[in-house]
């Protein structure tokens, strides 16, 4: 196996190769309807977990499912133009959608669950080995150990901790020799002596995942009318990280699911962009227009995109970054066990973000000042993992979650 994201795999959008045979996955839009009648005539503007009262009613909810295949197999430029106008428009209007023709193989698909189930079958004692120490996003992450939500500097400190447990594998300094980034910034991983084939299984994923990422960055650029590889310069020694989540209660362990508790908290991304491999168990949930939160599950073979923060800040918020939560199934008194894998693509850790050209209209101001990835990561952190409110430049952030309509 190659190793890990070696920078000669990275930049290479239109060189992409994929080992293994691409999944088959339908490539017509998906509606994503949840069960519950139309919305509510009266929208509140701040979010229900901070002022209480009753969620809207909701309205129907569409990711759209994009084909890139174009930009991976070398299609002409008009089917790529197509591509990015799809994009855009799925960004501007919802911040999520379902990337088919990716080229992930099935192999590594597999792979990566196998990956996941090895790991969290471990018992407590023996996941707790692996934990990393205080502020580096490494390793375990045991259930109820974070807080998504204080990420966004707005929740109420009293809620109880999300019940997920992680993994957390990323980018190490060594898979960037040639920046000479620091271990501080890009620390080595830890892996697990148990299982045999956690760390090629994942090491395949995160390869792979990382070729997507850089070609949806060249989508990105073609959407905004940039020269093609204008990110390059912000990404190519990305901070990436893959957070493996397993949603699931000790056997036995009968709970309320309706108050306090839930699998993740709402929440955006913190990064660029985040690729998305879940099971068949619903449980992600999607923040709509309306105030809505809707029931979004990936079609067979196709990875959930959603674009973040530091997306958004780029952008002038012309693309969402959209909150979204975890609540998987309660069955018999107990939640049904559910997996994910989040590929977070956050950028060079000394990027500086500032508003890209063309984001601002005449007459329209910069929503945010300029920021380091490094500062604004480090701040969101701080909220999900030291369970501190997130206090630093979020005032847009925070205006904009709680001006959303719950
Ligand atoms: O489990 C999911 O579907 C979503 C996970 C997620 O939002 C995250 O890891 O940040």
């Amino acid at each position: 196996m190659p190793p890990f994201s070696s920078p000669g795999r990275l930049s290479i959008p239109n060189g992409y190769s994929v080992l293994g045979t691409a999944p088959r996955s339908r490539d017509t839009g998906v509606d994503c309807r949840t069960s519950a009648p139309p919305p509510h005539p009266h929208r509140p503007t701040v979010p229900r977990s901070f002022r209480g009262g009753p969620v809207p009613e909701t309205a129907a909810f569409h990711v759209p499912a994009i084909d890139i295949s174009p930009y991976i197999a070398g299609g002409s430029a008009e089917e790529k133009q197509a591509v990015a106008r799809a994009f855009d428009e799925a960004a501007r209007t919802v911040g999520f959608m379902q990337i088919t023709g990716h080229g992930i193989p099935l192999e590594s698909w597999a792979r990566l669950g196998r990956a996941s189930d090895r790991f969290f079958e471990l018992s407590l004692e023996q996941k707790k080995r692996y934990r990393a120490p205080k502020g580096v996003n490494r390793g375990y992450s045991p259930p109820k150990s974070e807080r998504l939500s204080l990420s966004l500097g707005v929740e109420k400190a009293e809620r109880m901790n999300d019940f997920f447990e992680a993994f957390n594998v990323g980018a190490t300094a060594a898979d960037y020799a040639h920046a000479g980034v620091s271990e501080a910034d890009y620390a080595d991983n830890i892996w697990p002596e148990e299982t045999e084939t956690f760390r090629d299984d994942v090491e395949l994923w995160m390869t792979n995942a990382t070729a997507v990422a850089h070609v949806m960055m060249a989508i990105f650029a073609d959407a905004l009318g940039l020269p093609s590889d204008y990110f390059a310069a912000y990404t190519d020694h990305s901070l990436n990280v893959l957070r493996m989540n397993n949603y699931a209660l000790p056997e036995g362990e009968r709970v309320t699911l309706d108050g306090d508790l839930i699998g993740m908290g709402e929440h955006t991304d913190f990064g660029i962009v985040t690729l998305l491999w879940a099971d068949d168990v619903k449980g992600l949930q999607v923040l709509g227009e309306d105030g809505s939160w809707n029931d979004v599950s990936p079609l067979p073979g196709a990875l959930l995109v959603n674009l973040g923060d530091l997306t958004a800040r780029w952008t002038n918020e012309k693309w969402k970054s959209t909150l979204h939560r975890v609540k998987p199934p309660v069955v018999g008194g107990t939640i049904k066990r559910r997996r994910s894998a989040a590929f977070f693509f956050d950028g060079n850790v000394d990027a500086l973000i500032t508003t890209l050209p063309g984001c601002v209209e005449p007459g329209e101001r910069e929503l945010y000042a300029p920021i380091t990835v490094s500062e604004h990561i480090q701040a969101k952190l701080r909220g999900s993992r030291e369970l501190q409110k997130n206090t630093g430049d979020i005032e847009r952030e925070a205006q904009r979650v709680l001006s959303s309509r719950y």
